[in-house]
């Protein structure tokens, strides 16, 4: 069989003081951090949109500058397939449990949806036999409703219902896709769900549509018996101005005002958060903090440029905040940390595709780590657990239970006089963080 990445054989562990760079420094996916092992609490993932499909373009460079062996067939079906055999071995060389793809990142478009649709089945099929014959899994499958010219004023939120049809036909189709494939979950990303000009948008109708759409999704998934979690991936702007899924908070109080809280969790991506002026730990932390943080989508952005620039994620005080909130809540699983980030224009060589996926998981396994001893040594917990102290006793205890009352608060000040000033000691826990790095 051909090898699209001759020359490179299996990435392994060699720990920090290895001068490969097609090594793992702090990555073993068999070593075991606390209970479990670092693949069981990673459970990364390769997307095969940036990693597969990135040509390295810009709004100023359209064309491609990668060159990609698996691009080099002139049938786009034959170099499909050529793609998905990279895709297995790129994901199977680098040691990655999962992958993640949109509907026409893995087949490309025909001209009317049945023939796209046959496109898929041809493209599944394979796709199946590979999972089979290297144990790779599919993390999640998602719909592009936003690259083709229908979508331009949006998807499930389009103006017109005949695009709206469209949307709800292609999810349809990607979501068996995903349950043929055994996928764990499927993603929403609202690309182009929000608007770029309210004198043209009537946004409460546009939020109904896309209530909507994750209503029949859901009876969908119920009806063909996927079993896999559906997942909403918020991100606030870009492509349009303002996108209705903006952050964490925004779209669980969406989900609650439609009825579908139950049926969904989150994927968070942390330059997602950023673009919406919050840190990655935040939105984690928000969704942490109502069960509903299901997957996330690592890659960092460029705190100089002002767009998703999805770098991959190699700062580690980030990683370690992150790995923070998911060890608290008890890991991911059946999401994972799915690498949504793409090389820069200039790096465009194969080996670059290593360096980077390299790069990240070892970002994430020393990110594990150290936010488990952080966890295990318990101060900066014990710190917050006695910050909070007066709410386990008297009168902090009697407000949470529900059975005080204004008069009873003016009462306790009358007796109790001033409240005592207490220090945060945010210097003192940021200087504690270091010595654990
Ligand atoms: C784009 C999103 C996208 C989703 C999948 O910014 O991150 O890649 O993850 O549609
Ligand atoms: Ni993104
Ligand atoms: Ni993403």
């Amino acid at each position: 069989m051909k090898e699209f990445f001759p020359g490179i054989g299996q990435i392994r562990f060699e720990g920090p003081k290895t001068k490969n760079p097609l090594a793992f420094r702090c990555y073993n996916a068999e070593e075991k951090v606390g209970k479990k092992t670092m693949a069981e609490h990673l459970r990364f993932s390769v997307v095969y949109w940036h990693t597969m499909k990135g040509g390295g373009t810009d709004p100023f460079g359209p064309t491609p500058v990668y060159d990609r062996p698996w691009d080099a067939a002139t049938d786009p079906m034959a170099r499909a397939e050529d793609t998905m055999r990279a895709a297995f071995e790129f994901t199977g060389k680098l040691g990655a449990p999962f992958w993640a793809f949109h509907d026409r990142d893995i087949a490309p478009e025909a001209d009317t949806l049945a023939e796209s649709n046959q496109r898929l089945d041809r493209i599944v099929a394979l796709a199946k036999t590979l999972q089979k014959d290297t144990g790779i899994k599919l993390l999640w499958g998602t719909s592009n409703c936003f690259s083709h010219a229908r979508f331009t004023h949006g998807a499930g939120t389009n103006p017109d219902p005949h695009v709206f049809a469209w949307a709800a036909a292609q999810i349809k189709k990607a979501m068996e896709c995903t349950k043929t494939l055994g996928g764990m979950n499927y993603v929403f990303w609202g690309g182009r769900e929000g608007y770029s000009n309210l004198l043209n948008t009537h946004l409460k109708q546009e939020q109904d549509q896309m209530a909507r759409l994750l209503h029949m999704a859901v009876d969908y998934k119920k009806k063909i018996g996927f079993k896999g979690t559906l997942l909403i991936e918020p991100k606030p702007k870009e492509p349009t101005k303002h996108q209705y899924d903006y952050d964490a908070a925004t779209v669980l109080s969406f989900l609650r005002a439609h009825d579908l809280f139950d049926e969904f969790s989150l994927n968070i991506e942390a330059n997602h958060a950023t673009l919406a002026g919050h840190t990655f730990e935040h939105d984690l932390t928000v969704a942490a903090a109502e069960g509903r943080l299901g997957s996330i989508d690592a890659n960092r952005g460029d705190p100089l440029l002002g767009w998703d620039t999805d770098q991959f994620p190699t700062d580690l005080y980030s990683s370690t905040y992150a790995m923070m909130v998911i060890l608290k809540q008890g890991g991911l699983k059946p999401g994972g940390v799915n690498f949504d980030a793409k090389l820069r224009r200039g790096s465009f060589d194969l080996e670059d595709l290593f360096h980077a996926h390299i790069g990240g998981m070892d970002a994430f396994a020393r990110g594990l780590k150290i936010a488990h001893r952080i966890i295990e040594d318990g101060q900066v917990d014990d710190f917050v657990k006695s910050r909070y102290a007066g709410w386990r006793r008297g009168v902090g205890k009697q407000i949470l239970s529900g059975k005080a009352s204004f008069q009873d608060m003016e009462a306790y000040v009358h007796q109790h006089g001033e409240a005592a000033k207490t220090s945060g000691r945010e210097e003192w826990l940021e200087a504690l963080i270091n010595s654990y790095l």
